[in-house]
């Protein structure tokens, strides 16, 4: 039906019914936050494990999903050794646009709320599957970027790398002045082995943690996937903060279906009123 066809008297009574549905709904997140409250309070480890989610809010596309980067364009002709050895400077224009697109946004709420979360716990990590540098913009420390940075550059073949600002020409890529091999992005691909003291780090830390949160990740590309399934096999109790349901979403012992950028910032304060970090 066309909006100006509406019965008039339509919105006034969708309206109350939309707020009775709300109320056990509303209700049901404030019980959640206050025992993801007491959870904090009563855990001295946390992992948290953040994917691209939580730099949506920012403005940073999402890689799944309608609005997703993989739904305009193919990863196996972008993020694949493959498809940089058979058309470096495709891949490069795809880099150099993302580069513009991070380096134009700033952090947002949730990375501000994860960077004052980690003042309640002794031992806090922040794994991040993102490579756009937001969690060291807002001010977190200790963390361990699974899939690289999208700043840095590295060598095709020597993996050398080069953490200056380079300002790479995808018509004329600059070559590695140790072995002559191809300037790349150091991110990580699919099919490609993730930096083994970075990913053995990760496991370690959700082996031993008490408390891990899932944010804004789908939760299906591994090994970082494999993380919270870790950490809750050995007991911790894990938290999931998406506004969709992921495979994870059944394990959780507290799915938030929330945007990290709202939820994460009450529960921080709500920590600050309740129990101010020691
Ligand atoms: C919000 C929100 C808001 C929206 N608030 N939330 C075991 C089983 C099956 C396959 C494999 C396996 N082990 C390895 C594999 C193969 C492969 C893999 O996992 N494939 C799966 C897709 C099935 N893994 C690999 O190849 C990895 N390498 C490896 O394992 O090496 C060993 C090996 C080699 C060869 C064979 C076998 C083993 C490497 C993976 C590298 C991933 N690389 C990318 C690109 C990085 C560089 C770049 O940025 O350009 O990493 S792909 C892309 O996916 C990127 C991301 O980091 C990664 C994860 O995505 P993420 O962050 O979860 O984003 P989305 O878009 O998927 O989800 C966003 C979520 O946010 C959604 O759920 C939204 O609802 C939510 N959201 N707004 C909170 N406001
Ligand atoms: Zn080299």
């Amino acid at each position: 039906m066309a909006c100006q066809e509406r019965d008039p008297t339509e919105r006034r009574i969708a309206k109350p019914v939309s707020l009775v549905a709300f109320w056990p709904v509303a209700l049901y997140l404030l019980c959640m936050l206050d025992e993801i409250v007491n959870a904090v309070r009563n855990c001295r480890s946390c992992v948290v494990l953040t994917g691209a989610g939580i730099s949506a809010e920012s403005g940073v596309p999402t890689f799944r999903g309608s609005e997703g980067l993989w739904g305009k364009f193919k990863p196996e002709e972008l993020a694949t050794m493959a498809a940089f050895i058979s058309n470096p400077k495709i891949v490069w224009e795809w880099y150099k646009w993302r580069r513009q697109v991070v380096g134009e946004v700033k952090p947002n709420p949730g990375h501000y709320a994860l960077r004052d979360l980690q003042q309640w716990f002794d031992q806090f990590t922040l794994v991040t599957q993102n490579v756009d540098g937001l969690h060291r913009a807002a001010g977190s420390e200790n963390i361990l970027e699974l899939h690289g940075n999208i700043y840095r550059n590295k060598c095709l073949d020597c993996n050398h790398q080069f953490s200056e600002d380079m300002d790479i020409d995808p018509d004329n890529i600059p070559s590695c002045p140790h072995c002559g091999g191809k300037i790349r992005p150091d991110v990580v691909w699919f099919g490609e082995m993730l930096d083994a003291q970075i990913i053995n780090k990760a496991f370690s830390e959700s082996e031993q943690t008490e408390l891990f949160f899932s944010i804004g990740t789908s939760a299906i590309v591994h090994p970082a996937a494999s993380l919270p399934i870790t950490a809750k096999r050995r007991g911790a109790t894990l938290v999931e903060i998406n506004p969709e349901m992921t495979p994870l979403s059944g394990l959780a012992d507290y799915y938030v279906s929330a945007k990290s950028g709202e939820f994460l910032p009450t529960l921080v304060e709500r920590l600050k009123q309740t129990s101010p970090p020691g």
